[in-house]
């Protein structure tokens, strides 16, 4: 129902680029771009945005616009306030958010964080000079994990841009959430291809961040480590990272509790090493309190949310045992402190359960709440048998016992407590 009361005005900002579900890694890769198209595909059936509705400058004339567009001739902040009064004053017939074609990022842009080199080496390479550019895959782009597949500097810009855009948003107060499905990409390094990661759209978007924001929270639901983002601010106390991940002998092998900061970033790297088959009661008996205890001490003027879906149960790669709803979960609670959020994806590899994921905490973010039954959508066809909005739990154990996730807070806790407040 778009009428929720618990929509309470929060302005969505999605960020979505047609041409992103066009790119493949290499053929078996488990990375699948595709999944970000099925997410807008479904978000749009259930009537979140209006698909024809897309804020594209790079494709609408200035003329056409000015035909179309009520709000031609006033100045910008007008604008933006036209927009949004118009959507609540349509009521049930508003669509819960904007959608936004984002620029594309440009390699000034990439460079604020990445090197020349390692950028103009990834603008260069096709598949056939992958081998020649990268000394046999020895440098920048290593291995199968990060093919030099065909367009790949264009996803990243597209990825980047996304995430650019958002940032872009929520520093001009013209949103309050601003959402970037194709972003996520939490292991890629300053000069170096990583986990699936070419270009770290999350560095570049809180860098944008802290150009308005004293200080920026950044949360990593993914079940890898976010090891590219801790390490980009591992020496800063302006940005606080918190990483919930699997730990041991599982890629890419960083993220151990005592791993908090060095100099004046000492304590503002947050690691929460789990288990193999964590359940959702467990998980949040670690998440609620600890990011709690982090939005009370710490204090941010936005928050960075990295929804990485392969946490969820039955993930191809991932191993936790999370339901949707203890997934979305960790959006509402983020939600509910009442602080600017930018969303970004990540992981995220049986790919129907990734677009449920993204689908549900973009209503959420919306306060919308969506019946159960998925409405009919491009592909329903991977939501058989039973078409529902859901992810079930497996039986596999659940390896966390309650001693270890205790001691795991008394840690966590400790490392808090030791921070100025
Ligand atoms: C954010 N796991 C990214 C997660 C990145 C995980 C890895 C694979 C994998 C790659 C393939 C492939 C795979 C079935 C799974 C040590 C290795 C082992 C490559 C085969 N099938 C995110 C990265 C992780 C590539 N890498 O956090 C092509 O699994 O464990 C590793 C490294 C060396 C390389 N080999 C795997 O979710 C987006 N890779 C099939 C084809
Ligand atoms: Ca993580
Ligand atoms: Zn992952």
């Amino acid at each position: 129902d778009l009428n929720n009361p618990d929509r309470n005005n929060r302005r969505v900002a999605y960020f979505y680029d047609h041409d992103v579900g066009n790119y493949h890694f290499f053929l078996g890769h488990p990375m699948k771009p595709h999944r970000i198209r099925m997410t807008h595909n479904l978000v749009s059936n259930y009537g979140l945005c209006d698909e024809q509705e897309y804020d594209a400058p790079d494709e609408v004339g200035e003329g056409m616009r000015a035909l179309n567009d009520p709000t031609a001739g006033m100045d910008e902040e007008m604008q933006e306030a036209a927009k949004w009064e118009r959507r609540i004053m349509n009521g049930s017939r508003g669509k819960a958010m904007q959608v936004f074609r984002p620029r594309r990022a440009t390699k000034t842009d990439m460079t604020k964080f990445h090197t020349d080199e390692y950028i103009d080496l990834l603008e260069a390479v096709t598949p056939e000079t992958a081998d020649a550019l990268t000394g046999g895959g020895t440098r920048c782009l290593t291995g199968e994990d990060c093919p030099a597949f065909e367009g790949v500097f264009e996803f990243c810009t597209i990825s980047a841009g996304g995430s650019l855009g958002a940032a872009e948003k929520l520093n001009s107060g013209h949103a309050d959430v601003a959402v970037n499905w194709a972003g996520g990409l939490h292991h890629a390094k300053k000069s170096e291809a990583s986990g699936f990661c070419y270009v770290n759209d999350i560095v570049l978007g809180i860098l944008e961040l802290l150009r308005i924001h004293p200080r920026v929270l950044y949360i990593d639901v993914d079940v890898h480590h976010g090891d590219g983002v801790e390490e980009a601010f591992y020496t800063t106390d302006r940005v606080m990272t918190c990483s919930f991940h699997r730990f041991g002998e599982f890629f890419p092998g960083t993220g151990d509790v005592r791993d908090t900061g060095i100099k004046r970033g000492k304590g503002y790297a947050v690691n929460v090493p789990l288990r193999d088959g964590i359940t959702d009661a467990t998980y949040h008996s670690v998440f609620k309190p600890i990011i709690k205890q982090i939005m009370d001490t710490f204090r941010p003027g936005a928050v960075v949310l990295q929804l990485g879906a392969d946490s969820l149960s039955g993930d191809k790669l991932g191993g936790f045992n999370l339901t949707l709803d203890g997934h979305s979960m960790c959006a509402r609670y983020v939600r509910s402190f009442n602080v600017p959020v930018m969303m970004v994806g990540g992981g995220g590899y049986t790919i129907k359960n990734v677009s449920k994921a993204w689908t549900k905490e973009t209503s959420i973010m919306c306060g919308v709440e969506l019946p159960e039954d998925l409405p009919f959508n491009r592909y329903m066809e991977y939501f058989g048998p039973r078409y529902k909005l859901e992810v079930l739990p497996t039986n596999v154990d659940d390896h966390n016992p309650p001693e270890y996730l205790e001691a795991l807070k008394r840690q966590v806790f400790e490392n808090l407590r030791q921070l100025p407040h």
